[in-house]
């Protein structure tokens, strides 16, 4: 049986990665290949509760024991992620283990390297989108939320770090085009990995 792939979106806060991972799971399956939808983190677990409480700032954690969950929210979906895509479901994800390392390395003191470390091994995606999107512009979406992370100098070194984990799986797509016009380059791109060689077993995630 062919695997599915694993697709990640990526980006800056209101840069469109939810719009996108919904409408691109959503022609997949009306294409008749199967798809499926998850994001990170996944507030639904008991770990994922606890990210929840402290992104909602109902709660404080020191910054290494919480960059240490975010990547624990990961690991414990590996064996249901492994799962489908054995079974031929392609994933497509919103944020990943980019996420982690770009928002942790944004505060004081904290390095790529040591924030790469709790993630290294696990299943490494076959195509990344990276929607780009220009600080300013993203300001002009919907405001800000009272959600922890979300301000202007915090969002400037994410899109810094982000720009330092870049990788030949990834594909930038302009964020300032119209919904439509990104999603058919996304779908387009996505197409020909779900339709592609998929290496077999997958590879991990910087090794
Ligand atoms: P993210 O998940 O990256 O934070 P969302 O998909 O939630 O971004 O989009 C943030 C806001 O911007 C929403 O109000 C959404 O409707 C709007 N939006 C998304 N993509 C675009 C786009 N290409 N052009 C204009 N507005 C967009
Ligand atoms: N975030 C997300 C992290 O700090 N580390 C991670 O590993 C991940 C996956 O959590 F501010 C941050 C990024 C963002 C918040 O917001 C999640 P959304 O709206 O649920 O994507
Ligand atoms: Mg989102």
């Amino acid at each position: 049986m062919r695997r599915g792939a694993l697709i990640v979106f990526e980006g800056c806060d209101r840069a469109g990665k939810s719009t996108q991972c919904r409408k691109l799971v959503e022609a997949l399956q009306a294409k008749g290949k199967a798809a499926e939808a998850m994001r990170f983190p996944d507030r639904t677990t008991v770990i994922g509760k606890t990210i929840g409480s402290y992104l909602e700032k109902k709660m404080e954690m020191q910054d290494n024991a919480v960059h240490l969950l975010f990547s624990a929210n990961r690991w414990e979906l590996v064996p249901y992620m492994q799962k489908l895509l054995n079974q031929g479901t392609t994933l497509v994800v919103d944020r990943y283990a980019y996420s982690g390392v770009a928002f942790t390395a944004a505060k004081q003191g904290f390095d790529l390297h040591w924030c790469k470390q709790p993630d290294v091994g696990l299943p490494k995606p076959d195509l990344v989108f990276f929607l780009d999107i220009n600080l300013e512009e993203a300001e002009q979406r919907d405001d800000f939320g009272e959600e922890r992370y979300e301000s202007t100098l915090f969002q400037k070194k994410v899109k810094d770090n982000y720009d330092q984990l870049k990788e030949s799986t990834w594909e930038f797509l302009d964020a300032s085009q119209s919904i439509e016009d990104i999603h058919c380059s996304a779908l387009d791109i996505a197409e020909d990995i779900v339709d592609g060689e998929l290496c077999t077993p997958m590879e991990k995630l910087w090794i």
